[in-house]
């Protein structure tokens, strides 16, 4: 039950910085880059952020949005939170070329079937407060504050897929990582990388023809329109990080990061019922408004897959060193227990 206690002592944590006198906080703006559209789960979570440290600071804190596409592209919102021309950002995916650990979250088969489990686990303080993980950012000019699951990864392709035999030779979009890449070799593909905001044409002009996204963003930015199936396989969560340049993170004042870490903590489950109800709600505004058919693998055609993406485990440690062995065996390990717990 250890990961259901360190919740609770998340929480009690919470309560006790909540009953502190109130704190007078200087005027602040600070900045988000977001690697992701208005409406999309990075947006709600740092909408909401934006409210949570308004009221807890009494309007000393206002915090400004930057939405995907108004920095640049994925990797310059990552180059300007490290130099601090903006103080917080979202990194998934593309983050592995800065924070080469950070692909543990690329890794597919490791964590529970369960969302919200998964969700709990990856915010614990045994995980995300764990050195090894923080270090791997704090070694890039980032600090870590929370990581947010944003729903499944549901591949989409103009075939129906159930076997790594379907993925044979297809030219697959992935985010910029090594991991991914050579997860997409195991299945038998042929991936590529793609710019977030070129991906819509790429895919229209079939230089890439499957893709991988939470349903959100298959919908908002429209994909689901230039391909004909919807394939959940549950084979990995979307996961971002939302961190911090790091020089401005030690500047703040012990009560501000109070504040920051009573925020993250309200935002774990706002997040997760958020990205859940995003999710839903938009497989059915794709179903209604497309052909797009939707297949759920079976628990052994999953197995196949689960099979093939088992080694590329060992190309993580050998990637990310004795640090990057650390952060996964951790997060087995919270994984293993929970299964024991549920047992
Ligand atoms: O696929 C991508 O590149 C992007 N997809 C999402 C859902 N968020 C950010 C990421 O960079």
């Amino acid at each position: 039950m250890l990961w259901r206690n360190g919740l609770s002592a998340v929480v009690a944590v919470g309560l006790a910085a909540a009953s502190f006198q109130a704190v007078a906080f200087e005027d602040q703006t600070w900045r988000v880059g977001l690697e992701e559209i208005e409406g999309s789960v990075q947006y709600e979570y740092a909408a909401e952020f934006a409210e949570l440290m308004d009221e807890k600071t009494d309007g000393a804190v206002s915090v400004e949005l930057y939405p995907y596409g108004q920095l640049g592209g994925l990797t310059d919102i990552y180059d300007a939170a490290q130099s601090g021309s903006i103080q917080l950002a979202f990194g998934s995916g593309f983050l592995g070329g800065t924070v080469p650990e950070s692909q543990v979250f690329s890794l597919n088969f490791v964590l529970t079937d369960d969302e919200w489990t998964n969700t709990q686990i990856l915010n614990s303080e045994e995980f995300l407060m764990s050195d090894a993980f923080q270090a791997a950012f704090r070694d890039r000019g980032l600090h870590p504050i929370s990581i947010v699951p944003e729903g499944w990864q549901v591949w989409s392709a103009n075939k129906p897929i159930r076997t790594p035999e379907d993925m044979n030779g297809l030219a697959i979009r992935t985010m910029d990582n090594r991991l991914l890449r050579e997860t997409y070799d195991a299945y038998g593909a042929d991936p590529l990388t793609v710019e977030y905001g070129e991906l819509y044409s790429a895919l229209q002009l079939g230089q890439a023809e499957a893709n991988i996204q939470p349903v959100f963003a298959h919908e908002e930015m429209a994909f689901y329109e230039v391909q004909d199936y919807l394939i959940f396989a549950n084979h990995a969560q979307f996961i971002a990080t939302f961190m911090g340049n790091k020089d401005w993170w030690d500047g703040l004042s012990d009560d501000m990061k109070d504040v920051v870490h009573e925020a993250r903590q309200e935002l774990v489950e706002y997040i997760h019922n958020k990205q859940q109800e995003l999710n839903t709600e938009r497989l059915d505004t794709i179903t209604e408004n497309s052909d797009t058919e939707v297949i759920r693998l079976s628990e052994e055609q999953r197995q196949a897959f689960a099979e093939r993406a088992q080694p590329v485990r060992e190309v993580f440690v050998e990637m990310t060193g004795d640090r990057g062995e650390q952060i996964l065996n951790n997060l087995l390990n919270l994984v293993e227990e929970h299964r024991e717990d549920s047992e």
